[in-house]
């Protein structure tokens, strides 16, 4: 049997089409591809947020490896361009089409019934994937296939039983699959100007923050270490990668077993590496070690300056275990950068000004100031429809976009309207970057990292004052 993945390429709205911005590894498809093959079929991956190939060469590339079925991964961002893209392919050909991935998991019927697709699978795909794959091949039921919805006589049909996945954690992610020469970190997080790459060592996140799109409820299932250690190991040999990022949701949720890992990264690769973390794992000698293994940045999830708004999203963190984190990163030479969310319930223009001060104070490396969009697959996301300030058939899933976007949110969820939040979050970028002690920082940065760093720097004040200028 023959499968054919895509990842769709981001829409216009969005700085993702950008330069400035990063194109990393679709590693969701891959490990579907990569458990497809292994059972025995054949399997390629058209990412087009890399390659961002026309209609016309990916029907042509379509038709050329003639595949059984095909595979497309919907975020809600790009949920648009997937819907054109199987309209295009069901004009074409006769194909069957299966939707997977976090936008179609969190609104099944919605996504079958909004588009031309045969089949939208939820959850973890890879095994569901397969037997619909097979079940398509050999004749049979599909109603213990689990996780599929699909139409039949013009009625939507779903079975909501998840296959469990828990023997997939030793399959080996297939990077030869990908086209790994044309992906890149965004700005903020380069790290060298070599070849990169991204790996994820666990699937999930034991809270429940209430902006969080969650495909896997509170489950957290972590990965064999070997395979992990195996795939940079590829990577390396194959590439010759210089830098990594580790898209764990919370990579130093274990401490000692990111230890393990940060040794096993710097032994087999010697890469630079960046990871996720949050704030209230923070600790100095997990820090030092991972700083003499290879890791440059941390990313946390600091998302406001004020208590009584960490206490409302139920992040469980508080400023002052933000204020230690950032403390500790510094004395352990690591980059940190802040994510921070504007306009989260409780929010007013006071808040704002509270929050981006807070962030001047501790002086992190980076601040990324997003505005909140209630994603499909999050509690705001239910809040947004409850209140009826979003309707599932007229949103316009382009505007779902959280930073650098050329479209207003598609609600607000606090006092101010979804302009003054753009405005505000205008005003956020300009107060944290346009600082003389910022700007020397990142000037020193160049003098110390050359050329390099001056390309990133330049490439990244661009994106900034572009956006800045762009009248909605
Ligand atoms: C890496 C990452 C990125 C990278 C690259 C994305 C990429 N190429 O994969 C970058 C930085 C570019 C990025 C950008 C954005 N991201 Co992002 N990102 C992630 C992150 C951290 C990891 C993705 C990953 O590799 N997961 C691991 C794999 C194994 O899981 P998976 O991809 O979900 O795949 C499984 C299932 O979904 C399913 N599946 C996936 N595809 C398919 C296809 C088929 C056919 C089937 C059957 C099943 C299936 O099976 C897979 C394997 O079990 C996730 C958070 C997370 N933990 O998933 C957020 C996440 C996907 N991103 C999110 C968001 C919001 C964004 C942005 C919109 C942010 C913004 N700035 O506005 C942009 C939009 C990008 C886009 N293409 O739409 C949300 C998506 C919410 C939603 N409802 O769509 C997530 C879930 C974060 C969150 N919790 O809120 N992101
Ligand atoms: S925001 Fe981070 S900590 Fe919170 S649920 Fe999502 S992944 Fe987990």
């Amino acid at each position: 049997m023959k499968a054919f993945f895509i990842n769709p390429h981001m829409p216009a709205s969005s700085w993702f089409n950008s330069s400035a911005a990063g194109v990393s590894p679709p590693l969701g498809l891959l490990s579907i591809a990569s458990y497809f093959i292994e059972k025995g079929n054949d399997a390629t991956i058209l990412d087009n947020s890399a390659e961002m190939l026309s209609e016309k060469n990916i029907i042509e590339k379509i038709k050329r490896y003639a595949p059984d079925i095909i595979g497309i991964t919907a975020t809600t961002t790009n949920f648009n361009i997937t819907k054109g893209l199987v309209s295009l392919i069901k004009k074409e050909t006769d194909i069957p089409v299966v939707l997977g991935g976090h936008h179609v998991s969190a609104l099944p019927e919605y996504s079958i019934e909004s588009t031309e697709a045969d089949f939208v699978i939820i959850g973890e795909g890879e095994k569901s994937f397969l037997k619909l794959a097979e079940k398509i091949k050999n004749g049979g039921s599909l109603a213990d296939i689990g996780g599929l919805c699909r139409k039949e006589s013009g009625k939507t049909i779903f079975n909501r039983n998840i296959e469990n996945i828990e023997d997939i954690k030793d399959l080996k992610l297939d990077y030869s699959l990908l086209p790994i020469e044309k992906y890149r970190p965004s700005l903020s997080r380069r790290l060298t100007p070599g070849v990169f790459s991204a790996v994820i060592t666990s699937r999930g996140c034991p809270y429940k923050c209430k902006f969080c799109s969650k495909l896997y409820g509170e489950k957290y299932l972590l990965r064999n270490e070997e395979t992990v250690i195996k795939e940079i190991e590829f990577l390396k040999k194959k590439y010759n990668i210089s830098e990594l990022i580790i898209w764990d949701d919370t990579f130093t949720f274990e401490k000692e077993r990111a230890i393990y890992l940060s040794r096993y990264i710097k032994k087999v690769s010697s890469a630079f590496w960046s990871c996720y973390s949050r704030v209230d794992k923070a600790d100095d000698k997990l820090y030092f070690e991972l700083s003499n293994n290879g890791l440059k940045e941390i990313v946390f999830g600091a998302e406001s300056g004020n208590d009584n708004i960490l206490k409302n999203i139920d992040k469980k963190i508080t400023k002052d275990q933000t204020k230690t984190a950032i403390e500790l990163t510094k004395k352990a030479k690591i980059s940190s950068f802040v994510s921070v969310i504007l306009g989260l319930p409780g929010e007013t223009r006071q808040t704002i000004d509270e929050t981006v001060d807070f962030f001047i104070s501790l002086e992190p490396d980076y601040a990324a100031f997003t505005t909140l969009i209630p994603f499909p697959g999050s509690e705001y996301f239910d809040t947004a429809i409850k209140k009826g300030l979003i309707d599932l058939k007229n949103t316009d899933w382009d505007s779902y976009v959280t930073i650098f976007s050329s479209k207003l949110p598609p609600c607000s969820l606090c006092d101010l309207t979804t302009k003054e939040l753009v405005d505000m979050q205008k005003y956020a970028m300009r107060k944290f970057l346009f600082r003389p002690k910022y700007i020397k920082k990142h000037f020193n940065k160049i003098l110390k990292e050359g050329l390099f760093r001056a390309g990133t720097v330049y490439k990244g004040a661009k994106t900034v004052l572009k956006h800045q200028l762009h009248k909605i």
